[in-house]
């Protein structure tokens, strides 16, 4: 099994994180989609990361599905059975990805588009969506804080790799101080071995 795509996506690193959260062992080939487009095409004609390929050859993308793979071969999952923990798990994942697709499409506003034809109107709607993204986030913590007892499930990996995604490529777009519950949950992620061992960078 082999993991397609840089670990400075926070899509490749929650899949990088899962595989070894699952004990399953995998190869990383840290392409990037931009700087090795072709190397990356010749796996995956979609150039999408995160690319699994799985070890009969079949070729997976998108974090979310490949976690679902992932989890039906190690037999057991990093969610709550119970449906309503289950559920309050994933409202935390789907706001910790919004942030990071925020993320991502301010990112490349920037880095792709030339100046001239940045559009502030609509980057003014994603800061927003990022903040919210993260609000709730927070009020969601202080609802009902994430254990910090030495394990990570799904939930706290997939806010973590998005707190710490955010803060890399367009911490200036976010006033930080108003998360202080997801920025001090990030920072037990990032000092836990599993975390130290799968960098961002
Ligand atoms: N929903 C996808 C998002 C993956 C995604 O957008 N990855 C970015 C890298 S961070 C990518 O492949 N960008 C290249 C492109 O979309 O052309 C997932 O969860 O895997």
């Amino acid at each position: 099994m082999k993991l397609i795509g840089m670990l400075d996506s926070p899509y490749v690193r929650r899949v990088a994180l899962t595989l070894k959260r699952l004990d399953i062992p995998f190869e990383h080939e840290a392409l990037s989609v931009f700087r090795t487009f072709e190397q990356f095409q010749r796996i995956n004609p979609v150039v999408k990361a995160p690319t699994l390929i799985c070890d009969d050859g079949t070729v997976l993308m998108d974090s979310c599905l490949i976690i679902d793979y992932l989890e039906t071969l190690a037999g057991r999952s990093l969610l709550p059975a119970a449906p309503q923990a289950r559920a309050h798990d994933l409202r935390l994942i789907g706001l910790a990805l919004a942030a990071c697709e925020k993320s991502v499409q301010i990112y490349y506003e920037y880095q792709l588009r030339p100046a001239e034809k940045q559009h502030e109107p609509w980057l003014e709607r994603v800061r927003g969506q990022l903040a919210a993204a993260y609000g709730e986030l927070e009020r969601e913590l202080e609802q009902r804080p994430l254990a910090t007892d030495g394990g990570i499930d799904q939930a706290g990996i997939s806010l973590a790799v998005a707190w710490s995604f955010t803060q890399l490529v367009v911490a200036e777009h976010l006033d930080a101080a108003r998360f202080p519950r997801v920025k001090a949950f990030a920072e037990y992620a990032e000092g836990l071995e599993l975390f130290v061992s799968t960098p961002m960078v």
